[in-house]
């Protein structure tokens, strides 16, 4: 009996640990968090929804948010636009941002008319952030294989010092990063994801790469399209080739969805955006986040809404 009882008491635990919190962190609408927890505090890098037009994704600044506890948030403003790099044209749209800490700094990587990935560095997680080179990182006219459309940056520096850059809408990219983080080396690579259900065209990448590590499993998640699910894949490798491994989040009624995972304090959670917000929609979005749970399989958990 008591066996039992501690059963069920873990399965509700775990139930209740997978409920999604459906409480956007913001008033204001946002969208692809690139969230950190940046010495102590959880810092969320985001495209600012609340200043586009309302009909397309054209805003040209970044919001930031951030929160101690993750359960009360502070909007920490609109802390860079496009213009603080020179090359970019003063109108060009500012999407889904990511964020990194080394060598005592912060990065800050900028996908810029969906062309250009620049890059700018910090000494603080809000800033001032300034270009950190005279020119992008990524640009679709200057590098080989840079693919369509080079947007969704997202960067992971793995156990041995080697940082990766991700990104990329229809074919995922990858490319390795200096230990300066402003600089790549190597060819951009496509990123190989085997094993789609082949009774479900909709299964395939659309956008929003990100890699995390847990256990020693490198787990490569994206959405699907537009609409977008977020499924993933995983490799022994962190370049891939990703077996797919199943569902992560379900398709929303709104035209993308853009997933990160951080891990803090041995949890990890699971950030994306939705339509919450009164008069949400697909331009009106906003950031929530949930508990994402690895099975002792190395299989993740649905999180449902
Ligand atoms: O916010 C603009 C674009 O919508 C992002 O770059 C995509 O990931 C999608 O969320």
């Amino acid at each position: 009996k008591r066996k039992l009882a501690g059963f069920i008491a873990a399965t509700l635990m775990i139930a209740a640990s997978a409920a999604v919190a459906q409480t956007p962190i913001s008033p204001r609408f946002n969208a692809d968090p690139s969230p950190h927890d940046f010495k102590g505090k959880v810092y969320v890098y985001a495209t600012d929804d609340a200043s586009n037009s309302g009909t397309y994704w054209d805003s040209t600044t970044w919001r930031l948010y951030s929160s101690k506890d993750m359960k009360t948030w502070s909007d920490d403003g609109a802390f860079l636009s496009v213009s603080v790099f020179k090359w970019a044209k003063p109108d060009a749209k500012a999407w889904a941002p990511e964020a990194a800490y080394r060598n005592g700094k912060y990065y800050f990587y900028a996908p810029v008319g969906g062309d250009k990935i620049g890059v700018a560095v910090a000494s603080k997680p809000q800033g001032p952030f300034k270009d950190a080179r005279t020119d992008a990182l990524i640009d679709k006219a200057r590098d080989a294989n840079a693919g369509d459309e080079p947007i969704d940056p997202a960067v992971m520096i793995d156990d041995d010092g080697q940082a990766y850059l991700f990104f990329g809408t229809r074919v995922p990219k990858v490319i390795k990063l200096n230990k300066d983080m402003v600089s790549t080396s190597g060819p951009i690579m496509n990123v190989e994801i085997t094993g789609f259900p082949a009774n479900d065209p909709k299964k395939k990448y659309g956008e929003a790469p990100f890699l995390h590590k847990h256990n020693g499993l490198y787990y490569f998640s994206f959405s699907t399209g537009w609409p977008g699910q977020i499924v993933y894949g995983t490799s022994k490798s962190p370049a891939g080739p990703f077996e797919y491994r199943g569902v992560i989040f379900d398709y929303l009624s709104i035209s993308t969805n853009h997933q990160a995972i951080m891990k803090r304090g041995g949890k990890w959670w699971f950030f994306y955006h939705d339509n919450l917000l009164p008069g949400g929609g697909s331009h009106r979005r906003s950031i929530s986040f949930a508990p994402l749970i690895h099975r002792p399989d190395g299989t993740i958990e649905e999180i449902k809404r």
